[in-house]
């Protein structure tokens, strides 16, 4: 949403390449050594010719523990922050006065927005000390060129497009976009989470982010599917679960996801699935969502059985093959979406993912010059790729750096807000929450296994406020929100500030994280406050202890 907004795609702008040329990586929200290995260890190439790690994580992780500075903000606080840093690059003239002027617009009313930002104000709002902001912000300016790259620590917030918004302003400020070694980068989850994205599986896009609500495009497509478009998005997710709560929406199809586990405030979304006239759910595994289910389509074909393309945060389209055959009866995705069309009176032909991608690239700029065939002998293009010699674009936006005219990217004033949940006395900790190297968001695909590390759920909590509340290392404790409420051990560590505490959500089963978190959401981009939930901690007896298993 955010780049979007400012570029007019919502991609990162630069390579894994960039990390090892660049200068200086800002890293914001994100464990890239526990949650995106792949990309760490370009990072961590990078670092070893020259470049400045600087992680922004309320948490001392692995990844924080690699950087040469670790700033261990308050959770919700990265706008004061980096409003702080433009304030002293703008103060002292430090910003990139030629690009501002040629490729962006707004700068104006956004310096006079951070003036009010000193690193003093933002020193009490983050915990970081003002002269620790001052130097930061300065090395980021005096830095050739830099790196941003940001995930759930900026994303998983209820202003979180606010928040990217903010560290493309300090992009801006400095020229770090559109140039070998400079960009934005937006890590992205799930290996194929970017090829959702330009197939079109967002609610308002067609593929290659083609905007349903002009007519040229919809009319492109009408003729290409010889179907009529609506001209109005649909739901993202969060408004499916608001038209459930109205009423007016009855039924739901869910392919690969687990929602009843995933979601924030999960007791509810539970309670509005099992509402559903219908509940339809394809999945490899029979997941808490599929128990809820009036229909079970199991598609019992993995990534290690299906052919096609996967793209990923570096817009690199790649071919994946199938390793084995599946077994049985087992169907793939596109069968049983195809079958499906068929049953309900539509001519469907079961096509192969090669035709599919065919007929999408003629209907899509980015892609229009991949073929199966340079794929292969590419390892992988960089979308876009206009014509079949276009050797595609590692760096995206570097046209904002050549004479030529285009829409200029524009600053943004944005205002720091605190997490919609504010601590009180009767709860008066933050649980922020996030992933474990061994484990897979709801465990479906990750905790089938034997492995060492299997050994479930636990709070992570700094030893002061461990002592002050008589909880033990090791021992059990009670954690519970406005929405719900858990048991399960307390581990102390030196990785949470005290007042902030820390769970993983990958062992639903035993310790349902999600009854804890809160469903504000961002109004733009639909997603929840997974990072900041107000709770109550108290130290359990053994005995005491009622595990939802006995339950
Ligand atoms: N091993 C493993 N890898 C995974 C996954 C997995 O489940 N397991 N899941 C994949 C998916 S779907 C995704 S989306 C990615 C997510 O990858 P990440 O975003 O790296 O993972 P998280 O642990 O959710 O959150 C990142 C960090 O945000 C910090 N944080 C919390 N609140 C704030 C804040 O207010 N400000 C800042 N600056 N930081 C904050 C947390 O302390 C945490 O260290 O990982 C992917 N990779
Ligand atoms: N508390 C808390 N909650 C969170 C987060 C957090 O940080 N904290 N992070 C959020 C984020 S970023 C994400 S991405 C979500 C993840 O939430 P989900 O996507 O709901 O979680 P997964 O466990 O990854 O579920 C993926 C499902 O896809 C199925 N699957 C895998 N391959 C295939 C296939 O080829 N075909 C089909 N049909 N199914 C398949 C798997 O069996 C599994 O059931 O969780 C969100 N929830
Ligand atoms: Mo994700």
């Amino acid at each position: 949403m955010g780049l979007t907004a400012v570029f007019g795609s919502g991609a990162g702008t630069s390579s894994y390449d960039d990390f090892h040329q660049t200068a200086f990586i800002l890293l914001v929200g994100s464990n890239a050594a526990e949650a995106h290995p792949i990309i760490f260890h370009h990072i961590m190439k990078g670092v070893r010719s020259g470049a400045e790690l600087v992680v922004i994580d309320p948490r001392r992780t692995l990844t924080a523990q690699k950087a040469h500075e670790h700033v261990q903000i308050a959770v919700g606080s990265d706008i004061a922050l980096v409003n702080a840093m433009a304030h002293v690059i703008i103060r002292d003239q430090l910003y990139h006065k030629d690009f501002i002027a040629h490729a962006t617009v707004g700068f104006e009313a956004f310096a006079a927005q951070v003036a009010n930002w000193t690193p003093a104000r933002a020193a009490a709002v983050t915990g970081i000390p003002a002269d620790r902001i001052e130097s930061l912000a300065k090395r980021y300016a005096a830095a050739p060129c830099a790196m941003i790259a940001w995930t759930l620590g900026i994303t998983e917030h209820h202003n979180a497009v606010d928040n990217v918004r903010a560290l493309i302003n300090l992009a801006l400020l400095c020229g770090n976009v559109g140039r070998p070694g400079a960009g934005l980068n937006p890590l992205r989850g799930q290996n194929n989470v970017q090829g959702g994205g330009d197939m079109g599986a967002l609610p308002g896009r067609l593929p290659g982010f083609q905007d349903v609500t002009d007519p040229d495009v919809r009319r492109k497509f009408e003729q290409a599917w010889g179907t009529k478009i609506h001209a109005t998005p649909g739901f993202d997710q969060t408004q499916m679960f608001r038209a459930m709560e109205d009423g007016q929406l009855k039924g739901l199809y869910v392919i690969g996801e687990n929602p009843a586990q995933s979601d924030a405030n999960s007791q509810h979304v539970q309670h509005l699935l099992q509402s559903l006239d219908a509940l339809v759910v394809q999945d490899i595994f029979l997941t808490a969502t599929a128990a809820l289910a009036d229909v079970v389509l199991p598609a019992h074909v993995s990534f290690a059985e299906s052919e096609g393309t996967y793209t990923n945060s570096e817009r690199r389209v790649q071919r994946v093959r199938a390793a084995r055959n599946a077994p049985g009866e087992a169907r793939d995705d596109l069968w049983i979406t195809a079958s499906l069309a068929r049953a309900m009176g539509h001519p469907w032909p079961i096509l192969d993912a090669r035709q599919l991608f065919d007929e999408m690239r003629h209907l899509t700029v980015n892609y229009r010059g991949m073929t199966y065939e340079r794929l292969e002998a590419l390892h992988g293009m960089q979308w876009p790729v206009y014509d079949e010699t276009h050797p595609g674009s590692p760096v995206l936006h570097d046209r904002l750096w050549r004479p030529e005219t285009g829409p200029k990217a524009p600053f943004a004033v944005v205002e720091w807000e605190p997490p919609v949940e504010h601590t009180t006395l009767e709860y008066p900790f933050v649980l922020t929450t996030g992933r474990r190297l061994p484990f897979f968001n709801t465990g479906v695909q990750s905790n089938l296994y034997e492995h060492p590390h299997n050994i479930g759920e636990w709070l992570e909590i700094h030893p002061d406020d461990a002592a002050k509340l008589d909880i033990a290392d090791g021992g059990l404790v009670s954690v519970q929100s406005p929405r719900g409420r858990v048991e399960l051990p307390a581990h102390y560590s030196l990785a949470v500030t005290p007042g902030t505490v820390f769970m993983s959500f990958h062992f639903p089963d035993d310790v349902m994280t999600n009854d804890l978190t809160i469903d504000a959401t961002d109004p733009q981009s639909g997603t929840a406050e997974f990072k900041a939930a107000a709770v109550r901690l108290a130290p359990l007896k053994v005995q005491e202890a009622s595990t939802r298993k006995e339950a």
